[in-house]
This record gives structure tokens, C-alpha cells and sequence, in this order.
């Protein structure tokens, strides 16, 4: 088994929490690894990437020890895989944290965690309206620029940063290495990295049982998607192409390339290659034009909880629109273009954008399903988060009724 964050691990796909001393590969750490491990010194099972629970090269009695303190929550140290796919350590537990970017906030939400947040970026702090507490925290700056200065003022036992290190604060660990701050670097915004991130930090923060009522809680709409989607002849999936703006779409590997798969679309340009992390290439409307998407659905950076301003989504509608030659595209000619901003359809509650995306490609194998409820319910139970959908925010165009 990979990586977990190879392209090969799909959404709804069973994933490995990629903690050191998960060793039969699953999502938790229990006795099941310890009979793994004994199985393995008593050479009836090869060793896997995840069981050297101590990282220290072999597999012995001290890794079953390690594995009993991660199960009753009383380990030092956590050794864990990161996005960068090298084993890190964080130490254990965590009482005063820095959290960087939207969604792994939200996963702290999930968790219950809120209350260990001591500082946040620059990105949290302009959602005031969907993170109305963690928003009113010190900002460490820029998300890929971080203020070291700042986090040193903080001193939080943890960063919890989305990016690679390539990407991201690049020298972070080398600045704080000396402090006692450990980096803690999760992909959070793809949806195959989302849930197996959020696992992973709830075990880094104490939070297992919730985390594990979330995953049960979001399997029930990816099952139900993943059901009447395999109903759906290969032949009537109908052709979608994402417009990102820019001019640039999405490709295998991309987040909502995944979602709009697994809502039972073809991506049109799923094996295009280009951009950031090569998931983002740039497309002329020529190509558009000659694939003929049946339908069109367009990213918007705007829109989303911060705004009741409808038009911005509009705009962006009939941007795509009037693109040149999309007029004779079927997308375009059958009114099948739809606008999504962004918040929904990454990071650990994506599901809302795999209804939605359902419901825009086949309204009538999902018309019993509400977008609006899913929203609301997620917001409301996982979120702790009262927001009235019916009065703001804007999260499609056109509003589906
Ligand atoms: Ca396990
Ligand atoms: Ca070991």
C-alpha cells in the first residue's frame, strides 16, 4: 500500500492513518496492531511502512510498548507520516497549538479542539463570518510567509501548517527546531488527504472517538452517492469540464477533480497535466469548445459564507458564459453551467460538495437529497457553528430551488 497521499488513494476508498504503530495499514491504532507486530517478529508477516511504531529501524518488543501508550493516549512523542511523506515526531499531548489555513481549522472544529488554538493565519482572521471565535485570535501572517517571530511570541508546543515545505514556510522546522515548536506539516484541502489528515491530528489531539463518529457521520453520504452513481450506465455519465479561473481547470489528482468523478462526471481534462503540483493546467476555450462539455461547472474564488452578495457568483456565471465559441456548446446551450465557490467541495466537508455536484449532474437520482440540510447539518453538528443559510452566505449559481 502507498501513500496515503498518492494519487492512487481515492475518496470514499478505505485510507491508513498514517501514524507510526498503525501497523496492519487501517484507520486506528488498537490490539489489532499488536498482534500485527507480534506476527511480524515471529516472522509470519513482512514489516509495513507504519510499524516501526518507536522509529528507531526495528521491530520489537518496544513498539508494542509504544503502541499500548498510543492506545491508552499516554505516549511523549507521536511518530507520524507527513505531506512531504517523511516520518516526523510531534510530542504528546498538545495543549497550545498554531493553526494554519481554512480547512485545517475546520478540522480542529470537527475534533472539538478549538479551545488549544493560541494563534491562526492571516486567511482565518478575514473569515470572521464562519470563524467567528478562532478569527478573534493573534495571526502568525501569511500562510505561506509565516511570522516566526510571532509564533515564537505564542510558543506553541505545535504548528499545524497544510503545505509541503516546499510550499509553505519552507524553513519553519529549521526556525523553530531549537524552541521545543514541532511543525506539523497535513494536507487538508484535497478530499483524499482531508479525512485521513483529520484522523491522524485527532490522535496528536485526543480527540479519536470524535474523530471517528465524523468519519462514520460523512461515509453515510459517500455511500449513498457512491449507490445510485454505480446505478448510472457508463454511456449516460455525462461529460463535465471545471472552468477554473484563470483559464486553467483541474486534473486528476486535484481535489475537485475527485469530486466531480465521484459524483459520476467525466473530467474532461482529467489527464491534462500543468500548473501547481501539475493538477492545474492552463486550457484555451479552442479545446473547450471542440470537447463539448455536456456540462460546465465553475470554480469561483468569491462567495462562500463571507458574503450575501449573489452576484458575485453571477458574474463569474456569465464570465464563463461568454467565453469565445461557448455558445455552441452543449453545457452552455442546455443551461447546464453551474458556479460553486470553493469552500465546499475541499477540505474535510467536502461531502456537501459531492451532493451538490450530484445533484447538478443527475437532479433526478439525488432530488430527495437537500444541499442546504447537508450544509446546515454540517455547520451546525460538526462546525459548532450557527449560521442561517436562509439569509446568508452564497454557495451556488444558479440557486437550485
Ligand atoms: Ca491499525
Ligand atoms: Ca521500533
Amino acid at each position: 500500500m502507498g501513500s496515503v497521499f498518492a494519487d492512487d488513494v481515492q475518496i470514499g476508498e478505505p485510507f491508513s492513518v498514517q501514524i507510526m504503530g498503525n501497523a496492519n495499514l487501517d484507520q486506528v491504532v488498537d490490539q489489532q496492531d499488536i498482534v500485527f507486530i507480534q506476527e511480524i517478529i515471529g516472522g509470519t508477516k513482512e514489516k509495513t511502512k507504519l510499524a516501526d511504531a518507536n522509529n528507531d529501524g526495528i521491530i520489537d518488543q518496544a513498539d508494542i510498548e509504544q503502541i499500548n501508550k498510543i492506545i491508552s493516549g499516554t505516549e511523549d512523542t507521536i511518530y507520524y507520516v507527513n505531506l512531504n511523506d517523511d516520518v516526523e515526531s510531534v510530542k504528546h499531548p498538545l495543549n497550545n497549538i498554531i493553526v494554519v489555513y481554512d480547512n485545517t481549522a475546520e478540522i480542529i472544529r470537527i475534533l472539538g479542539a478549538q479551545d488549544k488554538v493560541v494563534g491562526v493565519d492571516s486567511m482565518i482572521l478575514e473569515k470572521s463570518k464562519y470563524f467567528p471565535e478562532l478569527s478573534q485570535l493573534p495571526s502568525i501572517g501569511e500562510r505561506k510567509d509565516c511570522n516566526v517571530e510571532k509564533i515564537l511570541e505564542l510558543d506553541p508546543d505545535a504548528v499545524f501548517i497544510h503545505a509541503k515545505s516546499e510550499s509553505g514556510c519552507p524553513d519553519l522546522e529549521e526556525k523553530l527546531k531549537d524552541k521545543g515548536i514541532d511543525v506539523v506539516r497535513l494536507g487538508t484541502w484535497e478530499s483524499h488527504t482531508a479525512v485521513p489528515s483529520l484522523m491522524l491530528m485527532a490522535y496528536m489531539l485526543d480527540k479519536v472517538d470524535r474523530a471517528k463518529q465524523y468519519v462514520t457521520y460523512q461515509e453515510k453520504y459517500l455511500n449513498t452517492i457512491k449507490e445510485r452513481v454505480a446505478q448510472i450506465p457508463e454511456e449516460k455519465r455525462l461529460r463535465v469540464f471545471i472552468d477554473r479561473p484563470g483559464d486553467t481547470t483541474t486534473s486528476k489528482g486535484s481535489g475537485y477533480s475527485e469530486s466531480v468523478e465521484f459524483a459520476g462526471g467525466k473530467n474532461l481534462a482529467k489527464n491534462l497535466a500543468g500548473g501547481f503540483q501539475s493538477v492545474l493546467p492552463a486550457v484555451d476555450s479552442e479545446w473547450v469548445v471542440k470537447e463539448n462539455p455536456e456540462v460546465i461547472i465553475g470554480l469561483s474564488w468569491d462567495g462562500g459564507h463571507e458574503t450575501d452578495d449573489l452576484d458575485v457568483l453571477k458574474k463569474r456565471y456569465d464570465e464563463v458564459v461568454a467565453k469565445p465559441g461557448f455558445s455552441s456548446i452543449d453545457a452552455v446551450k442546455n443551461n447546464r453551467v453551474y458556479i460553486t465557490p470553493y469552500i465546499n467541495v475541499l477540505g474535510p466537508g467536502y461531502h456537501i460538495g459531492l451532493v451538490q455536484f450530484a445533484k447538478w449532474l443527475y437532479p433526478e437520482q439525488f432530488g430527495d437529497m437537500d444541499v442546504k440540510i447537508v450544509q446546515d447539518e454540517y455547520m451546525t453538528n460538526w462546525q459548532n457553528l450557527y449560521f442561517d443559510l436562509n439569509n446568508h452566505g452564497v454557495f451556488g449559481y444558479p440557486v437550485s430551488t
